[in-house]
C-alpha cells in the first residue's frame, strides 16, 4: 500500500521523516492513513486507539484533526459559573455535590441571592453565565423563570448557558409538562444554551450500577434533539474514569455522533475526569495521565463532526489540560470563578483562573488565544460592548 506523508492535508512543511516511520510501521498505521484521507474511524478504530499504549502516536492523529480545524487557535471564555441549588432527588454514586433534601449541607440559593453573585461581577466583562444544579424535589418551575430573567436583566450582553437535559426533564416531569414547552419557556426567559452535563456514560449497565434514578441515555439524547430542533444549541459530556469500559466510551461517543448527524446542534464535547474524593467510589483509581489524553484525543478522532473538544481544566488540573492542547482539545473552558461540582469531590485546581492566566498558558504551550463566546464567536473587548451597562 502506498504511505501517505505525514502533514497530508496540511502543509508541505509538516512533514515530519522520524514520526513518518514512527507512524507508517506502527501498530495504527491504518488509522493514521484513514485520518489524512479524512475518513470517519469505526467502532473498531476506536477500540483499537484505547487498547494501544502508543500515546504519542494518537496525540499526533488528534493533534492532525484539530490543526485542520483550528490551527494554533485555542479557545477560552470568561464565564461565571453559578450553582443555584445541590439538592437533588437522583444520589447519583459519582456526585459529591448534591444533597438529598433536608440533609444537611444542602442548600437552594435565592433569586436575589443569584443576582447578588451576578452583581459582583458587573465590572467584568463576562460573556457566558453558566448554570446548573441538581434535579430539587418540589422548586417550582416559576423560580428557575426568575432566576434566567434575572440574571438576563443584569447581563443582557451575556449568554445564559442554563440547565443540563437531566434538570430539563426533571422539571417536565414534576410540573407536568412536556419537554417542549420547558425548553420553550426557557427559551423565552433567556436561555441561549445548555451545558452538556448528565449524560455520563450513556452504558445502561454503568448506568445501573451508578445513577439508577437518573434520565436514561435515551432520554438524555432526545432531549438534547428536542433541545435543538427549538434552536437551543448544547453541548455533550462523558464523565470517564470509574467504572466504564473503553469500549462503553466508544459507545458513547459513537451515539453522540450519531445525534449530530442528525441536528448538528451540539457545539462542543466535554470529557469529564471523575474526580473520587467524597463520593461511594472513593476506592476506585479509573484515571491515569494516559486516560486523560487518550480520551480526549479518541473524542477528537472519532467525533469528526463536532468542532471543539474540551479540555475542561476543573476536573483535568491546569497542566493536563494545557497539554491536552496537543491531543485534540482546542479550547480550555474559561475563568469559572466559583466550582462545586469538582471541587467537593476532590479536585485539587483552582476555582478560578484570570482571563491572563489562561491567556499565558495557551501562549506558553506555543500556541494563540482565541477569546470566545458560548458559541465559540470570537470576542474582541476592546471592539465589543461586553461591559454590561451598571445597575443599582
Ligand atoms: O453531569 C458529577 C459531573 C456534571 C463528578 O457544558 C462529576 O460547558 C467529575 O455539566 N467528578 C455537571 N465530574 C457539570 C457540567 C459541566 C461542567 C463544565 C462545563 C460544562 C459545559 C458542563 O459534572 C455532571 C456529572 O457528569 N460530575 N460528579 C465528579 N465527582
Ligand atoms: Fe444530582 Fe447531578 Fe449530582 Fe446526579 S450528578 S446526584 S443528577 S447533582
Amino acid at each position: 500500500m502506498e504511505r501517505l506523508p505525514i502533514g497530508s492535508g496540511l502543509s508541505e512543511s509538516s512533514e515530519l521523516p522520524f514520526a513518518a516511520r514512527w507512524i507508517q510501521n506502527g501498530e495504527l498505521a491504518d488509522i493514521y492513513e484513514k485520518v489524512v484521507a479524512r475518513q470517519r474511524l469505526s467502532r473498531e478504530d476506536g477500540l483499537r486507539l484505547f487498547e494501544s499504549q502508543d500515546l504519542l502516536t494518537i496525540g499526533f492523529l488528534a493533534n492532525l484533526v484539530r490543526e485542520r480545524l483550528h490551527g494554533q487557535q485555542t479557545y477560552w471564555v470568561y464565564n461565571q459559573h453559578i450553582n443555584y441549588s445541590n439538592i437533588c432527588v437522583n444520589g447519583c454514586r459519582f456526585c459529591a455535590f448534591s444533597r438529598r433534601h433536608g440533609e444537611e449541607g444542602g442548600f437552594v440559593l435565592s433569586v436575589d441571592q443569584v443576582a447578588a453573585k451576578v452583581r459582583e461581577r458587573l465590572q467584568e466583562p463576562i460573556t457566558e453565565i453558566h448554570v446548573v444544579g441538581g434535579c430539587h424535589p418540589d422548586l417550582p418551575f416559576s423560580y428557575y423563570l426568575d432566576l434566567v430573567r434575572e440574571i438576563k436583566k443584569l447581563r443582557p450582553l451575556a449568554h445564559i448557558k442554563a440547565f443540563t437535559v437531566v434538570e430539563v426533564a426533571h422539571l417536565a416531569q414534576i410540573e407536568r409538562l412536556s419537554v417542549t414547552e420547558v425548553l420553550q419557556e426557557f427559551q423565552k426567559a433567556g436561555v441561549e444554551a445548555l451545558p452538556g452535563g448528565g449524560a455520563e456514560v450513556f452504558s445502561t449497565r454503568v448506568r445501573e450500577l451508578l445513577c439508577p434514578e437518573k434520565l436514561s441515555s435515551d432520554g438524555w439524547l432526545l432531549v438534547a434533539r428536542q433541545a435543538h430542533k427549538l434552536g437551543i444549541r448544547s453541548n455533550a459530556t462523558l464523565l470517564y474514569g470509574h467504572l466504564e469500559s473503553p469500549a462503553e466510551r466508544v459507545d458513547h461517543m459513537l451515539a453522540l455522533r450519531e445525534a449530530q448527524d442528525e441536528t448538528g446542534g451540539f457545539i462542543t464535547f466535554i470529557p469529564l475526569a471523575f474526580q473520587t474524593a467524597n463520593t461511594s467510589l472513593s476506592g476506585v483509581q479509573g484515571r491515569t495521565g494516559f486516560t486523560d489524553l487518550k480520551t480526549i484525543a479518541v473524542a477528537r478522532l472519532l467525533l469528526d463532526n463536532f468542532a471543539h473538544i474540551k479540555a475542561y481544566w476543573i476536573m483535568l488540573g491546569v497542566k493536563m489540560a494545557q497539554t491536552a492542547l496537543y491531543f485534540g482539545a482546542d479550547d480550555l473552558d474559561g475563568t469559572v470563578m466559583e466550582e462545586r461540582i469538582g471541587h467537593m469531590a476532590g479536585a485539587s485546581s483552582a476555582e478560578a483562573l484570570t482571563p491572563d492566566e489562561l491567556q499565558t498558558l495557551i501562549l506558553a504551550a506555543g500556541m494563540e488565544p482565541v477569546q470566545r463566546d458560548t458559541f465559540f464567536r470570537p470576542v474582541r473587548p476592546e471592539a465589543d460592548a461586553v461591559t454590561e451597562p451598571q445597575r443599582a
